[in-house]
């Protein structure tokens, strides 16, 4: 009995360490996730002294939570925001009943951001809302209780990174953990119990995978159930958030951005609902309603949650527009909690940009749709099973179809009256059904962007390598269907052009659909590496436009690519003399977005072999450098009819950057040739 017994302890302790070093390689089995697993969207909330200069400083207007960083405030300074946070309008029991009835079922606060001030009367150190402030209440607490009541599970973010703590340096890391972090992790967990603590800026140069790998286990020995996400360690890969490596952490965390694949992990995407984290008081720049939705549902289609974030002001407020959002969005999942909770991928989440799918546990699928399809939905990878009703998640209709020739035509109700951009959803029984091969429109550079400048009449190719294929298409962005052109030869363009394409192979499905934007430009540029999904402005039309990007919201009008170099060709059409050519930049610190470090133009008369031409350098970003726009100009003197630039980028964060070592993005708006 006794060897028993002892061999017993010895099995459940090694299992105990196995999941302790839980990495994220692939979806554990355990049991721990679940709850987390199954409520699938969660409200983020930044809150702290940043509330009070509310974006402001020096006459700029422009910053968030990292105001202190970015306008290079000194703690000193920056401490004066303490006596004067008082947010007496803060009710926490409003806050989380609102998040209750958007359909959230958890609650992420910053508990510590990077500033370092506290959110709760630490025991450790003085640099809290205790000691602080004149309003002294314990936040957290509050909120801990508000969540209890509503049944939402209380989570806290803590960053490692610190600006504010004299031993955050290389030196006396181990000290600032063994005294300072690892005692107030403590703390919150034994007086709050969150359900996830996550972490945030781990890429630090001071903290290493050694160090969060042992943190993880170490916060799984206080509290086993605990959920950690993976920015605890050291295996992010930047902001698409999954982990390239074995490092601790139970969730990956994809950040402003939603994953194009489905992943064999657990992962959430956090993002904001305009362009701040940390309330800002001019930032107007709100995603719809509509938007926020169909980003839920995009999102756990793929398997993942959702952490939408609100960003209080400095006396407890939420801003008006989260409010109405957070209010828009729990009318909608009111009567389509089937549709988001209880459900996991299907073995294909989507059909095109604007359907998605998963199934719930009764074996049904259930079909997504951006927008009200009108008289009829066309489905392409899922057939009904025969006699299968179609039912309309939240209306009692049972709907029929059939089988077109573009797919399956679900037929919707007759007297329903969809509002203006709603997201609706259905549910039937079906079978998967494979679809013809999808066509390329362009050559393979242009295909993979989507896009291609011309700059006058141009012919463009549509390719399948599948046989026997008919290609069908259209040339004003509509979905081309069985009664579009049939594609016999090179398409001639010569102004802005939306192509979109179908093959139809005999025996199955149409293909998705293929698109390519053709966009008249000042010159024909082939853009030769993909930019950021998120930051592909027009394409790369955007480059020679004529239009300068917004050097504040930088979202309009640049095209971003994170941790590569940018390589492109302009076609002049003909041999022409060209004296230079100029390249714009944007360099943002605080964004992680660097100047190039060079930047080398090659001429070629045949577009095929180049000439090196000149090069401008550029030593390693200085943090003293300021924000904003360079123009690089570039001396050619010389006769050619193509230019290519090799923009090589800064590619990672430099040392002294707070982003030491994550992925650095370079930003490029016009190219133009003299
Ligand atoms: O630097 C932080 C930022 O302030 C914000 O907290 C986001 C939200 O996850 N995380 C970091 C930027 O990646």
């Amino acid at each position: 009995m006794q060897l028993f017994k002892r061999l017993t302890i010895v099995l459940l302790f090694t299992s105990h360490l196995f999941c302790l070093n839980n990495a994220l390689a692939q979806k554990s089995e355990d049991s721990r996730m679940d709850w987390w697993r199954e409520a699938k969207f969660g409200l983020f909330v930044h809150w702290g002294l940043y509330a009070v200069p509310a974006g402001e400083y020096n006459g700029k207007t422009n910053y968030g939570e990292w105001i202190m960083q970015e306008a290079s405030i000194p703690v000193q300074e920056y401490e004066k925001f303490a006596p004067q946070f008082n947010p007496t309008q803060f009710d926490a029991d409003a806050w989380v009943k609102l998040a209750r009835e958007a359909g959230m079922k958890y609650l992420v606060i910053t508990s510590k951001h990077h500033d370092g001030f506290c959110l709760w009367p630490s025991a450790f150190g003085k640099y809290n809302i205790e000691k602080s402030t004149p309003f002294k209440r314990d936040i957290l607490a509050e909120l801990a209780v508000a969540c209890k009541k509503y049944g939402v599970v209380f989570c806290l973010y803590h960053s490692i990174m610190d600006w504010h703590h004299p031993q955050q340096n290389k030196a006396e890391m181990g000290l600032y953990t063994e005294n300072y972090l690892k005692p107030q992790l403590r703390e919150l967990i034994e007086k709050y119990d969150p359900g996830v603590l996550w972490f945030d800026g781990e890429w630090i140069e001071e903290w290493d995978q050694k160090m969060g790998d042992e943190l993880y286990a170490w916060l799984r020995k206080i509290k086993p159930n605990l959920i950690i996400n993976n920015r605890v360690s050291k295996g992010r890969n930047g902001m698409q958030g999954m982990n390239k490596n074995n490092a601790a952490g139970d969730f990956g965390t994809p950040e402003q951005e939603i994953l194009e694949e489905l992943p064999n992990a657990d992962w959430e995407t956090c993002m904001t609902m305009n362009n701040h984290w940390g309330y800002n008081k001019t930032d107007n720049d709100w995603k719809s309603t509509h938007q926020l939705i169909w980003n839920l549902v995009d999102v756990v289609s793929k398997g993942g949650n959702y952490l939408l974030n609100i960003g209080p002001d400095a006396t407890g407020i939420i801003p008006p527009a989260s409010v109405t959002r957070l209010k828009q969005i729990g009318q909608w999942t009111k009567t389509h909690e089937e549709a988001i909770y209880g459900i996991e991928p299907w073995r294909s989440f989507n059909d095109g940009e604007n359907i998605r799918y998963a199934q719930n546990k009764a074996g049904e699928v259930l079909i997504y749709a951006k927008h009200w399809p009108g008289k009829k939905l066309i489905i392409r990878k899922l057939k009904p099973n025969k006699g299968a009703a179609i039912r309309m998640i939240g209306q009692s209709y049972n709907l029929s179809w059939k089988q077109g020739t573009d797919g399956i035509e679900i037929n919707m109700p007759e007297n329903f009256k969809a509002k203006e951009n709603e997201v609706v959803v259905f549910a039937t029984k079906g079978e998967f059904q494979p679809i013809s091969k999808s066509p390329q429109i362009g050559n393979a550079a242009e295909s993979a962007t989507g896009f291609k400048v011309i700059t006058g009449p141009a012919k463009v190719v549509i390719s399948t390598s599948s046989k026997n294929a008919l290609i069908r298409y259209t040339l004003n962005g509509s979905n081309p269907n069985s009664h579009s052109p049939v594609y016999k030869q090179p398409i001639p363009a010569n102004t802005n052009t939306n192509i979109k394409a179908v093959a139809y192979e005999p025996g199955k499905m149409p293909s998705e659909i293929s698109t390519l934007k053709l966009v008249k430009g000042k010159y024909a540029l082939n853009l030769l590496t993909k930019p950021a999904a998120q930051y592909t402005a027009l394409g790369p039309v955007t480059l020679v436009d004529g239009e300068m990007g917004n050097n504040e919201n930088f979202r309009k009008g640049w095209m971003g690519f994170e941790g590569k170099d940018v390589e492109a060709i302009i076609d002049l059409g003909a041999a022409r003399s060209i004296s230079k050519v100029s390249l714009s930049f944007l360099q943002n610190h605080g964004q992680w977005i660097f100047l190039p470090i060079a930047c080398e133009v090659l001429v070629s008369d045949n577009g095929t072999t180049f000439k090196p031409m000149a090069t401008k350098k550029k030593a390693a970003a200085d943090k003293m450098e300021n924000d904003g726009r360079e123009v690089w100009d570039i001396a050619l003197n010389t006769k050619a009819r193509y230019i290519k630039m090799i923009v090589a980028s800064q590619l990672r964060c430099p040392a002294w950057h707070p982003g030491d070592g994550g992925k650095a993005w370079l930003f490029m708006d016009e190219i133009t040739v003299k």
